[in-house]
């Protein structure tokens, strides 16, 4: 996780140290690999510099976030330099010397006022500026629902009927694909908790409020790939809540997006792999563990056949018709010791073949 904020430099000179020192100790077996959730990595090579700038709002933000920035360090180097000089100047010569009296001087109070208030105004004139033109979205911009649950980012186009797309947990998945010069506007729910919906490439963040739709917009300006955050903390899978955005020249944009969306078994592929894909790529991935581990949803180790006790007491043998049941009205029935409001319902998301898909995956995880 860590080595991903490294510059490459760094990393390369860690690598030697860990070969020389691996060549020097003794043979130890090698530990179990420890399992870290995948993020994709940061655009950018040098970790010291600004990401990318990939949006209209980008280098607006750069200049004023310089522009602080260089005033910081000119009035750090005219206060502390006038202070040096001044405790040299007037230092005590002897003993017996006295402090000569003092009034004021009009004209440097005045200054010393005047100018921070004029630079203040400027900052705030176009800090304000600009949050006009962020919270304002063009009128003929494309609209994209964004949820968020923990863990992950489900987005759909109400342009485009049927298409959706998720980020996952495990793999740095293509959650978001937009067309380059092309104003977007996100309209954004959470279902659980607080989340935020952050690409630093576009200088762009924003809550996700659970009962409440929040909106953010934004107009791409690079082809490529760019990170999402989840920049507000929610839970203790919350690092693994990225994502990629993906940008697209106008013109092959629908086509790739209906691509990406796209969940079909592939003819070579069989029933119980495809499963897995609409595992990973619909967002179960982010609540069902395969190890037997509870998470926000139970695991789908030993699933098939066995005894599950519902909320009420009642008990019942997980067949076909009950993984269906659980994944179009996840509140008919309630699996003891969980809430039924944590799952989503796939009706009308997923279809037959891909239900018997999931059911045919949920069957090898023995
Ligand atoms: C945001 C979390 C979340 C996501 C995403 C999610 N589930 Fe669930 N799921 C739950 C919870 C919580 C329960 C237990 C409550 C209930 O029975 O409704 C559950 C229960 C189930 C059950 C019954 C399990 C049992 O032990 O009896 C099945 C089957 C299931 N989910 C399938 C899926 C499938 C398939 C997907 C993806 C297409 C999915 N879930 C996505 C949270 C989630
Ligand atoms: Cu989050």
């Amino acid at each position: 996780m860590l080595s991903m904020f490294l510059a490459p430099e760094i990393k390369e000179a860690a690598k030697a140290v860990v070969s020389n020192a691996a060549a020097a100790a003794p043979a130890v077996p090698a530990a179990a690999p420890v399992s870290v959730p995948k993020l994709p990595p940061l655009e950018t090579a040098n970790s010291w510099a600004m990401p990318t700038e990939a949006s209209t709002f980008a280098e607006s933000t750069d200049n004023l976030y310089y522009f602080i920035t260089a005033l910081s360090v000119i009035f750090f180097v005219l206060i502390i330099g006038a202070m040096l000089y001044f405790m040299k100047k007037y230092a005590r010569r002897s003993e017996d010397q006295k402090t000569s009296s003092l009034t004021h001087n009009g004209k440097i109070e005045f200054l010393w006022s005047a100018i921070p208030a004029v630079l203040l105004v400027v900052i705030f004139a176009w800090g304000e500026i600009d949050w006009i033109k962020q919270t304002s979205p063009p009128p003929d911009a494309i609209d994209i629902r964004v949820t968020g649950r923990q863990w992950y980012w489900q987005v759909d186009y109400p342009d485009y009927p049927g298409v959706t797309l998720t980020s996952s947990t495990e793999e740095p998945l293509i959650t978001m694909m937009v067309p380059k010069g092309r104003p977007v506007r996100l309209i954004m729910t959470s279902e659980d908790v607080l989340h935020s919906f952050y690409v630093p490439a576009f200088r762009v963040k924003k809550d996700l409020v659970p009962g409440r739709y929040t909106t953010l917009w934004f107009e791409a300006t690079k082809v490529g790939e760019f990170n999402i955050f989840c920049a507000e903390y929610c839970g203790d899978r919350h690092s693994s809540m990225g994502g990629v955005i993906k940008v697209l020249e106008p013109d092959s944009f629908e086509a790739a997006l209906r691509e990406a969306a796209k969940l079909e078994q592939k003819p070579v592929e069989s029933a119980a792999d495809f499963g897995k894909r609409i595992y990973t790529r619909r967002g179960c991935v982010a609540c069902h563990t395969l190890d037997g581990s509870a998470a926000t949803g139970p695991s789908w180790k030993g699933l098939y056949g066995k005894e599950e006790s519902l909320v009420g007491g009642e008990t019942l043998k997980v067949d076909d018709n009950y993984i269906k049941e659980s994944i179009l009205q996840p509140k008919a029935k309630i699996v003891a010791g969980y809430t039924a409001a944590n799952m989503p319902s796939y009706q009308g998301q997923l279809d037959d073949k891909q239900i018997t898909a999931v059911i045919e995956f949920i069957k090898t995880q023995k």
